[in-house]
């Protein structure tokens, strides 16, 4: 541990002694949901994971210094405060070198959770390839993280709101396997399914685990996204979806919005356009994806 990286106890315990430890993003919490949703379910998907008999560290920049795994205070702090960078991998060096609050996506949450010595993370759904992006460039820096950094990330496929095609062309490009849990279809987060196959399709965590102990022959590099879809009965279909997603979007095109404040500002019209609906579809498949890390976590550690 250094002055930089802070590992809460609890995770260096489990980790010292090769336990199931389940890495968290931030950005959900501080740019993701409404406060106090979002740290009510912050510490209920921590509550999942514990559940199951692993070890939650959500991860987020605090006074300076990378948390791996935050107290409740903490994790209140973070989801309240009025100005947190929202921090990619361009960003997280940045906001500690400032000692500005900084909450972590995908991409940033994989590096810290890597330096930690954490293989397997749970969000909601990965950022990828913007609609458009062949004029505006928009491409999450989440596709570039895991093609280069070894963390199996649970998420329930990409937003939507994206390109989801082409997302799926840079992954495989990238190298990065895309696993449908217990599917055959690319899941498109508040829905079920997408138009599109899974590139790949396993049924167990303990097929998962052998997959990742796979891959960790070939060295230290490259992530896999493990695509589960949102439980039935919390489902959006994707013909409901497309009208407010299209709706939400034209809006941002008409603001000029454009850069790092394109998916909260989307997500939060689109939270509007639902009734809620779609928060509570988010919530439910946080939940879903972080149980499944759990168990992935669980039997990676039995095979050790
Ligand atoms: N999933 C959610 N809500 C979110 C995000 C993911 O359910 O707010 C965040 C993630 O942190 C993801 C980020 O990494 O959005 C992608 O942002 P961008 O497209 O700017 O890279
Ligand atoms: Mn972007």
């Amino acid at each position: 541990m250094t002055d930089i990286l802070k590992i809460a106890p609890e995770v260096s315990a489990a980790l010292e002694k090769d336990g199931a430890v389940v890495a968290l993003e931030s950005t959900i919490v501080t740019h993701g949901m409404p406060w106090p949703r979002n740290v009510e379910t912050a510490l209920q998907v921590e509550a999942d994971i514990r559940e199951q008999g692993a070890v939650p560290a959500t991860i987020a920049v605090l006074d300076g210094a990378i948390h791996i795994g935050l107290s409740n205070g903490e994790l209140e702090r973070l989801a309240k405060a009025d100005h947190v960078m929202k921090c990619s991998r361009a960003d997280i060096a940045f906001a500690v070198a400032t000692g500005q609050p900084g909450s972590t996506t995908v991409a940033a949450t994989m590096m810290a959770a890597h330096a930690a010595g954490i293989s397997v993370f749970a969000t909601g759904g990965i950022g990828g390839v913007h609609r458009g992006a062949q004029d505006s460039f928009d491409i999450s820096a989440d596709l570039d993280e895991l093609a280069r950094t070894p963390v199996c990330v649970v998420a329930a496929g990409a937003k939507a709101l994206l390109d989801l095609p082409k997302t799926l062309e840079v992954l495989e490009t990238r190298g990065v396997p895309v696993v449908g849990y217990q599917t055959d279809r690319f899941p498109a987060f508040w829905s079920r399914e997408s138009s599109l196959p899974a590139p790949y399709r396993l049924d167990t965590p303990a097929e998962i685990a052998r997959l990742l102990r796979t891959r960790r022959l070939f060295g230290d590099h490259g992530g896999v996204l493990v695509a589960n879809p949102v439980p039935k009965e919390a489902e959006i279909p994707s013909s409901e979806m497309e009208g407010c997603i299209d709706a939400a979007l034209e809006q941002a095109a008409k603001r000029a919005i454009s850069g790092k404040d394109v998916t909260p500002f989307v997500l939060s019209l689109i939270y509007d356009l639902t009734n809620g609906r779609s928060l509570a579809t988010n919530i439910a498949l946080v939940r879903n994806n972080a149980r499944l890390a759990a168990r992935i976590a669980l039997e990676t550690c039995s095979e050790r």
